[in-house]
């Protein structure tokens, strides 16, 4: 039979038996993530310390960016200062970028529908060439400082909370006035947070969160034995009033301190702290633990050294990423980055060649559930070429229709729905696209694609005209 006879002579009946088939499909494949190779000018040139996603335009039809912050000068073939935006296919400078190191970044919202802006922090003293001490914002056009001028010193954490922006680092001034290591900018002024940190030798904030997820506390981690004046070792909540500890907090080791905060599971799950320390609430738990409301906790066994951030992956529903310098989580091998499922820990396949400070998501392809972004100052990503970040996902393969990883007899009842049913499709392969049966790749999946997506089938011809 030729394509053409098939093509007329076989539509009707491949739908009418394949839809038989979907109609009775249970069970959906996700396919399995691997570390992505990057492709054209992808790598950093030194350390990435920080990153965020940040829409330029919010609704607007610009895409959401994938902004990173370090200590590097150059991200891909674009000139950049310590900070950059990668659009998901090239890089591009934020002006003139700073003069120091960018270590935390996060966005400060605008109305409902518009964009936000960029907020930046770390050891800098000028952004896009105008003074802004250790903080500055960026409009989409221009930096600019937040009010009187910033700190007096390195910032190193940085969060939204209750409508305002929270910075923690080592300063102890904000905005001219007094701020133990952490300040509050309500859009116009810096304020302090109550009477901030202190205690032990140079004290700093490092991380924060807010805990319980909804309408919560705001939560700081760092390296401190008192908060709003009373004993808090290394971590404390603010209620937006008061300081109070969270049991006996994180000790143990030589110096310990928290690096990471986040709440997991991320609607309603338990406060997780990441950091360098061998205690928490006095039992044993190496740099990681987990406080429930009233109790801490071990995840694990934890991991052999420190862990320095955290997302959650696939969002919403995923696991726990922890990132840092460690070797092993949960005893077994794991190279900087592991996963928690909530019971056990797992490698990243074979992880990354050194440290890992930075973890996010980025939306990535069509087809995908986001990708897991790593940033840090390692060299390759699952044995390959990666500088300064690298990506965890799903390869995007065409008439790969249930994203198990591979085109074969399995992707063609999804195959068949996606043309016939999109939205049901959908619903079965939520983390999916349908899309991915477009094998001609003229943006719309429909009958002409029946012919290519049968010679990727039979002969791995997968690629578009
Ligand atoms: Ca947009
Ligand atoms: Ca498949
Ligand atoms: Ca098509």
């Amino acid at each position: 039979m030729s394509h053409r006879g098939w093509q007329s002579a076989g539509r009707a009946g491949i739908l009418t038996a394949a839809f038989a088939l979907a109609a009775a499909l249970s069970a959906r494949a996700g396919c399995p993530p691997e570390w992505l190779p990057g492709e054209g000018f992808f790598d950093v040139d030194s350390a990435v310390c920080a990153m965020t996603t940040w829409d330029p335009d919010g609704l607007g039809g610009q895409p959401e960016l994938l902004v990173v912050g370090g200590v590097f000068t150059m991200a891909g073939d674009v000139i950049a200062n310590n900070i950059a935006a990668w659009d998901g296919t090239t890089w591009q400078p934020l002006g003139s970028g700073m003069d120091g190191a960018v270590w935390a970044l996060t966005v400060y919202p605008g109305a409902p529908g518009q964009a936000g802006e960029l907020i930046a922090g770390g050891a800098f003293t000028t952004a896009g060439g105008n003074p802004a001490n250790f903080i500055a914002r960026w409009n989409g056009a221009t930096w600019q400082a937040l009010g009187n001028n910033g700190m007096n010193d390195f910032l190193h954490a940085l969060m939204v909370y209750d409508g305002e922006l929270i910075a923690g680092g080592w300063f102890t001034a904000a905005g001219g006035n007094g701020a133990s290591y952490i300040a509050r900018w309500n859009g116009a002024t810096w304020q302090p947070v109550g009477s901030g940190m202190g205690g032990g030798y140079r004290p700093y904030v490092y991380a924060l969160t807010v805990y319980p997820p909804q309408a919560g506390e705001l939560v700081a981690g760092g390296y401190f034995t008192t908060a709003g004046g009373n004993p808090a070792s290394n971590i404390a909540r603010w209620n937006g009033a008061t300081w109070q500890p969270l049991g006996s907090g994180i000790g143990g080791g030589y110096n310990p301190h928290v690096d990471a905060l986040t709440v997991y599971p991320p609607q309603a799950g338990e406060l997780i702290a990441g950091g360098s320390f061998t205690t928490a609430g006095g039992n044993p738990a190496t740099s990681i633990a987990r406080w429930n409301g009233a109790t801490w906790q071990p995840l694990g066994s934890g991991t052999n050294i420190w862990v320095d951030a955290f997302t959650v992956y696939p969002p919403q529903a995923g696991e726990l990423i922890a990132g840092g310098a460690f070797t092993t989580a949960g005893g077994n091998p794991a190279y900087r980055i592991a996963r928690w499922d909530g019971a056990t820990w797992q490698p990243l396949g074979s992880g990354v060649n050194d440290s890992v400070y930075a973890l996010t998501v980025y939306p990535g392809a069509p087809g995908q559930a986001g990708e897991l972004i790593a940033g840090g100052n390692f060299t390759t990503a699952g044995g390959q070429v990666s500088a300064s970040w690298a990506r965890w996902g799903c390869p995007y393969r065409h008439g790969d229709l249930n994203c198990d990883g591979t085109v074969d007899f399995g992707d063609i009842n999804p195959f068949v729905l996606a043309l016939a049913n999109p939205t049901q499709y959908d619903v079965d392969f939520p983390d999916c696209d349908f899309l991915l049966a477009d094998m001609n790749c003229d943006g719309t999946a429909w009958f002409e694609d029946i012919n290519p997506f049968v010679a990727c089938l039979s002969y791995g011809d997968c690629g578009c005209p």
